[in-house]
């Protein structure tokens, strides 16, 4: 069985675009691989974090992946700062990356753009997420759209390390969903829907109810030709509508053209507030069910446990391939 290794901040309450692009495929992975999902606290201290809400974000981050059908039978569940290989391995990726590299990753200049002082972990972040997937000598790595160019750097440093010290790191893959891979803000549909928007209008959280569903979806920027087709340049709002539509229903956006030609975008926007009021339903009661529960911290102890022996048996291959310590077995 191949390894699939994936990673979600808790930075904040997820949002629709991080169960299309990311949650939903981890669900229908978890039968065909054997898989790794971590909760990646230590990526989420690279902007500033209030302790006290962190933790909160980390257990509510683990009560959604169960809540959306991830099975701890099937695969592991565990939270980054709870296996200390990852940042030693981070590290040592640190030490076979370029700055320059580095300072061409998109996310980094996004994130940094217009700030007076920049943390240096933001810049250092791919090598920690490089050492998370290297760790678990994962083949594929399910992410959403924007996280490509991590990826690529992510091969590169495998593929280095390996060049220098020794051929023991695997080449990852990554694998993105072909439709709803970048979910994009309700209300700036050119930029993607993030947790981190300070415009709670921008996206839908999994946890809002069908009120808030419902009053974010219709005031969802459009255009004012009332034609719901799909066209991501000149339609960007109602392309995003289309794909949100298309990827919960399971239906094509060819034919939700058809079944919406001649209605106006009121009602496209009403019976698409239902389909996602629809999704999240289910999500949200095995949320609250688990939540407060002992069953979460016991899943989350067992995951640690195993993730910890896979990450520690390849942390001492890369100590002893670069010479780090004495050698050990
Ligand atoms: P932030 O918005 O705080 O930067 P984020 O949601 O982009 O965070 P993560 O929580 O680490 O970042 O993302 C988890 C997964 O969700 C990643 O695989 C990412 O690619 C995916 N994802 C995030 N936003 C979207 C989106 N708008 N559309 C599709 N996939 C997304
Ligand atoms: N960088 C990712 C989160 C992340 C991740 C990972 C994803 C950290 N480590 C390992 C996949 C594999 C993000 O911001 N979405």
């Amino acid at each position: 069985m191949e390894t699939i290794f994936s990673g979600i901040q808790p930075s904040g309450m997820l949002t629709l675009g991080n169960y299309i692009g990311a949650l939903k495929q981890f669900v229908e992975l978890q039968d065909e691989y054997n898989c790794f999902f971590c909760i990646v606290d230590e990526h989420a201290i690279t902007v500033p974090q209030d302790p006290k809400q962190l933790r909160k974000n980390i257990k509510s981050l683990a009560a959604l992946y169960l809540a959306v059908g991830i099975d701890p039978e099937k695969a592991t569940l565990f939270i980054q700062s709870e296996v200390p290989a990852h940042a030693q391995a981070g590290w040592m990726m640190q030490c076979v990356a370029y700055m320059g590299e580095l300072e061409r990753m998109t996310q980094y200049k996004d994130k940094s753009a217009g700030k007076e002082s920049v943390l240096a972990s933001l810049l250092t972040y791919p090598p920690l997420m490089a050492a998370d997937i290297l760790l678990y000598s994962a083949n594929v790595v399910p992410v959403g759209e924007d996280q490509k160019q991590h990826m690529e750097l992510t091969r590169d440093l495998a593929e280095r390390f390996n060049k220098k010290y020794n051929d023991i790191l695997t080449i990852p893959e990554a694998r993105i969903p072909k439709v709803g891979a970048r979910v994009m803000s309700l209300q700036e549909p050119t930029k993607k829907m993030s947790k981190s928007d300070t415009n709670n209008k921008g996206y839908i959280s999994l946890l809002d109810d069908a009120k808030q569903i419902e009053k974010k979806i219709k005031s969802a920027v459009t255009d004012s030709d009332g034609i719901v087709k799909f066209d991501r340049d000149k339609k960007p709002g109602v392309s995003n509508l289309l794909s949100i539509y298309s990827i919960l229903e399971g239906k094509s956006i060819p034919e939700l053209e058809e079944m919406y030609h001649g209605k106006g975008y009121g009602e496209f926007k009403a019976d698409l507030a239902g389909v996602v009021v629809n999704a999240l339903a289910p999500i949200q009661e095995k949320y609250f069910l688990l939540i407060d529960s002992s069953e979460l911290d016991d899943i989350l102890d067992e995951g640690a446990a195993k993730a910890n022996r896979v990450a520690g048996k390849m942390l001492k291959k890369m100590e002893n391939a670069m010479g780090l310590g004495r050698k050990r077995r």
